[in-house]
């Protein structure tokens, strides 16, 4: 499915503007890559915005040059070329592909299995553990910018794709690179304080409460967290704020698939499932529900009430996971 770094070398150097765009709800990888990409642009000389549908997450605004990534222009503008960056599904890119009146070229570099390949370029690694590491190889390969600001939005890419350099696409060359990323400049004491323990009151709170009405299933094989938009309201909570509570429940011994699911206000439900057994396919799993993601850790957007989606959700992957004793 990939033509290699050449072609899109080669589409970016002739370039004169460049929409960066990722997905909806952005997380450190899709931060960290769109603002390597826009630092390294700029650089070039080019014209660039960097765009997704929910804007900067607080989380990262400590990152130098992040005020480059805004939410996308009411009024849509045309480009060269549109970079999308860690994105499974060209309808992910939200409003940040509407607000794209024209461009020649789309570009698509990802590391989802679930991606078609719906670029003009696509550049898709299922192998790397994020986008970021793909941005890094992109970089070095086709002689583009790099410098310590890049280093630190890479490192931050690969560290929260990878769980901290714990999950299994990480491997001898991932570490090769946070060394280098690490050479470049990037201060790991600092970066680690400011990505994994500086996070806002609320998000404990509503861990708590998520805890309090945790489930377990299939003989504690599974476990749920479900967030109402009740709680949502009343912790004042920001999509930022559940990235990564799911880990709580995924680290119970018994635990083989924990689910979260969020209702959302459109009567539909976000389910984001991760598991801890490649047997147990999560990006299979969601794309029964016109999901993906990756086969350890995917998701979905659902229709119906949460007590719907939960009942038919619980009672699939329950049957996934008693295949397996
Ligand atoms: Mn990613």
């Amino acid at each position: 499915m990939s033509q290699g770094f050449a072609p899109i070398g080669e589409v970016l150097q002739s370039a004169g503007t460049v929409a960066i765009l990722t997905h909806v709800r952005p997380d450190g990888d899709a931060i960290g890559s769109q603002l390597a990409m826009a630092l390294a642009l700029q650089k070039l000389g080019k014209t660039v915005i960097a765009w997704n549908e929910d804007g900067l997450p607080e989380s990262f605004a400590f990152l130098t040059g992040s005020e480059l990534i805004t939410k996308p222009a009411d009024t849509p503008m045309e480009f060269d070329i549109v970079l999308a960056l860690d994105t499974a599904a060209k309808d992910r890119l939200g409003t940040g592909i509407k607000a794209v009146q024209a461009y020649k070229t789309l570009v698509n570099i990802d590391h989802h299995a679930s991606n078609p390949g719906y670029g003009d370029l696509n550049y898709i690694d299922v192998q790397a553990p994020a986008t970021g590491q793909i941005i890094y190889e992109l970089l070095q390969d086709q002689k583009l910018p790099f410098f310590s600001e890049i280093a630190d939005a890479l490192f931050v890419a690969i560290s929260t794709d990878t769980g901290s350099f714990r999950y299994q696409n990480t491997t001898a060359h991932t570490f090769e690179i946070a060394g280098k990323l690490v050479e470049a400049g990037v201060d790991l004491a600092t970066i680690s304080n400011r990505v994994y323990e500086s996070y806002p009151k609320r998000r404990i709170l509503l861990l708590g409460q998520l805890l309090n009405d945790a489930t377990f299933h299939a003989n504690d094989r599974i476990a749920t967290f479900s967030l109402t938009d009740a709680t949502k309201a009343r912790l004042g909570i920001d999509p930022a704020d559940i990235d990564g509570l799911i880990d709580v429940i995924r680290s119970i011994d018994t635990v083989v698939v924990a689910i979260f699911f969020e209702e959302l206000p459109d009567q539909r439900v976000r389910i984001s499932v991760r598991s801890k057994d490649l047997r147990v396919d999560a990006n299979r799993i969601c794309s029964t529900w016109g999901g993906g993601g990756h086969q350890l850790a995917a998701g979905a957007r659902i229709r119906g009430t949460l007590e719907e989606v939960r009942a038919k959700v619980i009672s699939y992957v329950s049957d996934e996971v008693l295949k397996y004793p």
